[in-house]
């Protein structure tokens, strides 16, 4: 009898303390996730800060695989393709822009970046034009090195997160990563707006390999407005949100490397020499937007004050007038090409 009654004590003992060891474990496990989150949420509101002390205007943070959002954004772009929207753009078609994973292996997270290029001394006063984007220093140069100046920090703070910097050039879809991130809504022009600064900047990733706290993404904000879309000379945005590149004047003057330009685009192009800001320009998001003056975003002389004389331009003096450049990217022979185009329907 006795030991029976010391058996059940015993008994008691065991599960009242396990029931404390377990209770116990529970809130050092719950202390640990609080402490995680709290750092995870500090840490990506410090990236994000750091961003903009290097010049960006907007930053936004999007995990990754992304939402079903993001599904619906690269199903477009098979539609896009399938139609053959981008033209000669080939390299379109690299199936690695429909995987995000396959440009940093076990990525986690995307830092995506804004930088404003919209000047007081931008050059559309003259009859021949070139995109604001492309007038002050080569954006894709500028990106990569604040960029890369973002990442040396991240090396600092968060010393086992790889990252990889990409600008323009990589296989991203870059427009709906950044709407992933919170930075703005894909227009019916097909660009990426923001409340404060419109549809005038470019945008920079940093692919990280970090878990970090994503932002909410906007909701579209065109309502019912159509303005580009009325607007476009060329009718290029053949249903909102779709651009057919081979109907416009941006894709014509930068990427179409035919000797002379269609038609139906020359009667339209009306000065614009290199891309094509017209279903920015009307966009009401567009029309009283913070200005950046910084020598990054200044165009040269030549551009402010552009004119007939580059026509005359041997390959020597183009190497010199577009050093650092955006425009660089454009041969000379293609530069001469769209102005004689222009000239002929002046
Ligand atoms: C190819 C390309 C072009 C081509 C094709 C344009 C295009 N719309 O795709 C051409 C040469 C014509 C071009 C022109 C310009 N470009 Co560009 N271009 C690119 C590039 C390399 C790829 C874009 C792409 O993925 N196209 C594929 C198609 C399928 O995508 P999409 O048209 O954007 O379609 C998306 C949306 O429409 C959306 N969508 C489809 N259906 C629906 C439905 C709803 C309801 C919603 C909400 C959305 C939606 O999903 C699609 C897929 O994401 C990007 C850089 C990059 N790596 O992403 C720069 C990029 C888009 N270009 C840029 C710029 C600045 C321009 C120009 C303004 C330059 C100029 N002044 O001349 C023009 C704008 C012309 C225009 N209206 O689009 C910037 C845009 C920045 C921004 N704020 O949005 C980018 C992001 C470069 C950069 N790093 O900054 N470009
Ligand atoms: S860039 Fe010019 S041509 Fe192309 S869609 Fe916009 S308005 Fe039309
Ligand atoms: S002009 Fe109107 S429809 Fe087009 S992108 Fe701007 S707000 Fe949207």
């Amino acid at each position: 009898m006795v030991r029976i009654y010391f058996f059940l004590i015993n008994l008691n003992y065991l599960l009242v303390s396990s029931k404390k060891l377990t209770f116990g474990s529970n809130v050092i496990h719950n202390k640990e996730m609080i402490s995680k989150l709290q750092y995870k949420k500090e840490i990506s509101k410090k990236l994000k800060e750091r961003a903009i002390n290097e010049g960006f205007v907007i930053s936004g943070i999007a995990s990754i695989p992304g939402s079903s959002r993001l599904k619906l954004r690269t199903n477009a772009l098979d539609r896009w393709l399938s139609n053959n929207h981008h033209g000669d753009m080939k390299w379109m078609e690299a199936q690695r822009r429909k995987n995000i994973c396959s440009l940093l292996k076990n990525a986690k997270s995307v830092l995506s970046v804004g930088f404003s290029y919209i000047s007081s001394q931008d050059n559309n006063n003259n009859f021949f034009k070139v995109g604001k984007f492309s007038q002050g220093e080569d954006y894709h140069k500028v990106i990569y090195k604040k960029l890369k100046n973002i990442g040396k920090w991240i090396n600092d703070e968060i010393p086992d997160c790889k990252w990889k910097i990409c600008v323009d050039t990589s296989p991203l879809l870059e427009k709906a990563w950044a709407e992933e991130s919170g930075l703005g809504w894909i227009g019916k022009n097909s660009n990426l707006i923001n409340t404060n600064y419109g549809s005038w900047f470019t945008l920079g990733f940093l692919i990280l390999t970090k878990e970090l706290i994503p932002d909410k993404p906007y909701q579209s904000l065109c309502g019912k407005c159509d303005k580009c879309i009325e607007h476009c000379p060329t009718e290029a945005i053949i249903e909102p949100f779709v651009v057919k590149s081979d109907l416009c004047i941006a894709y014509h003057t930068i990427e179409n490397r035919a000797k002379t330009i269609p038609k139906n685009i020359e009667e339209n192009l009306n000065g614009w020499v290199a891309g094509c800001d017209i279903c920015q320009d009307v966009c009401p998001w567009n029309k009283s937007v913070p200005l950046n003056n910084t020598f990054e975003t200044t165009p040269k002389e030549w551009i402010k004050n552009l004119n007939i004389d580059s026509l005359s331009w041997d390959d020597k003096t183009w190497e010199k007038n577009l050093k650092g450049n955006t425009l660089k990217r454009i041969k000379p022979w293609m530069w001469r090409r769209n102005i004689k185009a222009n000239l002929k329907n002046k």
